[in-house]
């Protein structure tokens, strides 16, 4: 994709997340309809109706890009681009008016096997926090160029952590987060991936860890931590769009490694 097709692409989902973010402090303290909720989980009828906002933005620009996002998927699952939508990412916290949810937007193109993330937008409606990145260019937030942390002391370090929704994510992260909380400074733990990777890139967090999250979680975030100068490592697991996240500054990665299984 030329580089003013990136811009527009750039520009369609700036306008399709803030179209979302109005939508969301609208909504803050009304009551929301759950069209579904588990223990660790709630869906809203708000995730739906927003998701549907945005692919109507980005089609009118796009109409032949497909879309894989958290409330379903439209077009050619295999086509060259595919625009990969969370329209809340945070719901539980929205749902309990907790303002902290934002919306993830990323564009990406096939390579090799698999796809890559070339554009990226994260929207926090409620900090009015805007994070951009474009694939090669440095990662901007309210337009303003960022970089992550230059922090290696892990003693020094704020590191998010999330459990994800299931009782193995649990299982799995808890003997991890013991062993991590003595040696940092801080944990966070803030419900929303998308904005844990927007903190990293940011260096407000040094670090976000989870396990068992959704690529519409975390590829925009991803893609904004890398034109920070981060590094966004991470693994797909064995069911499909499902991946182990570290997040990292660059500099502490083999530290974090070190402190147990993940
Ligand atoms: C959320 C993630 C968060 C994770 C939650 C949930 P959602 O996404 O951003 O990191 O811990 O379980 O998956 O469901 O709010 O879009």
């Amino acid at each position: 994709m030329k580089s003013a097709e990136q811009k527009r692409a750039l520009n369609a989902s700036v306008e399709a997340a803030h179209a979302v973010g109005k939508l969301m402090r609208q909504n803050l303290r009304l009551t929301k309809k759950v069209d579904v909720q588990s223990q660790h989980d709630i869906k809203l009828e708000l995730d739906v109706r927003s998701q549907k906002l945005i692919e109507k933005r980005l089609a009118t620009e796009f109409p032949e890009i497909s879309v894989l996002g958290e409330e379903g998927s439209t077009g050619e699952q295999e086509s060259e681009y595919r625009w990969i939508i969370d329209p809340i990412d945070g719901t539980v916290n929205f749902s309990y008016t907790i303002p902290h949810a934002c919306v993830s937007i990323a564009l990406q193109q096939k390579k090799g096997n698999g796809y890559q993330t070339t554009v990226g937008v994260v929207y926090d409606p409620f900090t009015d926090e805007l994070w951009t990145a474009v694939r090669g260019q440095p990662a901007f937030l309210n337009k303003k160029k960022i970089e992550a942390s230059k922090r290696k002391s892990l003693d020094q370090c704020i590191v998010s952590v999330g459990f994800s929704k299931s009782k193995e994510t649990m299982d799995k992260m808890l003997p991890y987060f013991n062993s991590l909380l003595p040696r940092i400074r801080k944990v966070r733990m803030m419900g929303s991936a998308a904005m844990a990777l927007t903190y990293v890139a940011s260096g407000r967090f040094d670090a976000y860890i989870e396990t068992g999250v959704q690529l519409w979680d975390i590829a925009a975030g991803g893609l904004i931590v890398e034109c920070a100068g981060g590094e966004f490592w991470n693994q797909e697991l064995a069911t499909q769009h499902k991946f182990k996240v570290l997040a990292n500054n660059g500099l502490i990665r083999k530290q974090l490694e070190k402190i147990g299984p993940l």
